[in-house]
């Protein structure tokens, strides 16, 4: 009996919980959700703006946005994939912010074929190669050293963009939430500004 109640009252927590964030407005198959990277070098560059501004062309919407001080555990898990590449020392060094500033502007992009429609304007990985008219190709560069400070990070594609939005962000930080919640009691000590 005891634990019944138990449960029902676990149940009315989850409810609570879940009412949090919106349900998604109509959803079409083409709808997306992307994540969006402006890399150090793009925040010490001063080209948030223009970037934000660029991907505006999209037609997207933001439901997601914050600063990372990206830690060695996050960033080698986004890059995971580059494991065994020859820059991932680099690489790693890069995100984390050790050439430029430690942080990062993490953003999801929501809308009709978001995944694509980002990639078209970053423009292509190596920023010597990208079109002229892309993010990278205006904004990015290659060090001498090899790396390719190419100024912003989008999702490839559906499974990575899900896998990385749900390594950046947690549910309740982003107003749209396409991928199923579930609620758990935790521990955690959490801080709180004094009064
Ligand atoms: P993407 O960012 O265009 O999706 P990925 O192949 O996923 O490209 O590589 C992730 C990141 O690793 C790139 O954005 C770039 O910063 C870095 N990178 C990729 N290839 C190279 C390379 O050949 N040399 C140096 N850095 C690279
Ligand atoms: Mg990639």
């Amino acid at each position: 009996m005891r634990k019944k109640h138990a449960e029902t009252k676990q149940e009315a927590n989850n409810n609570k919980m879940e009412q949090k964030t919106s349900a998604l407005p109509e959803t079409k198959m083409t709808v997306q959700q992307t994540l969006v990277l402006i890399k150090p070098d793009g925040l010490i560059k001063s080209l948030t703006g223009n970037i934000l501004t660029e991907l505006s062309s999209t037609d997207l919407i933001i439901v997601g946005a914050k600063i990372v001080q990206v830690t060695r555990e996050l960033a080698e898990e986004h890059y995971q994939y580059l494991r065994e590449e020859n820059f991932f020392d680099e690489l790693i060094k890069y995100i984390m912010g050790e050439f430029h500033t430690k942080r990062v502007l993490a953003l999801v992009y929501h809308g009709e074929n978001a995944i694509d429609s980002v990639r078209k304007v970053v423009g292509a990985t190596d920023p010597e190669k990208a079109d002229p008219t892309t993010i990278r190709g205006k904004y990015g560069r290659v060090t001498r050293a090899g790396v390719f400070e190419n100024v912003v990070h989008a999702s490839e594609n559906k499974k990575e963009a899900e896998r990385e939005i749900k390594l950046w962000f947690r549910p309740e930080e982003l107003v749209y939430t396409l991928y199923p919640t579930e609620s758990k009691k935790t521990t955690k000590v959490e801080f709180f500004w004094k009064e």
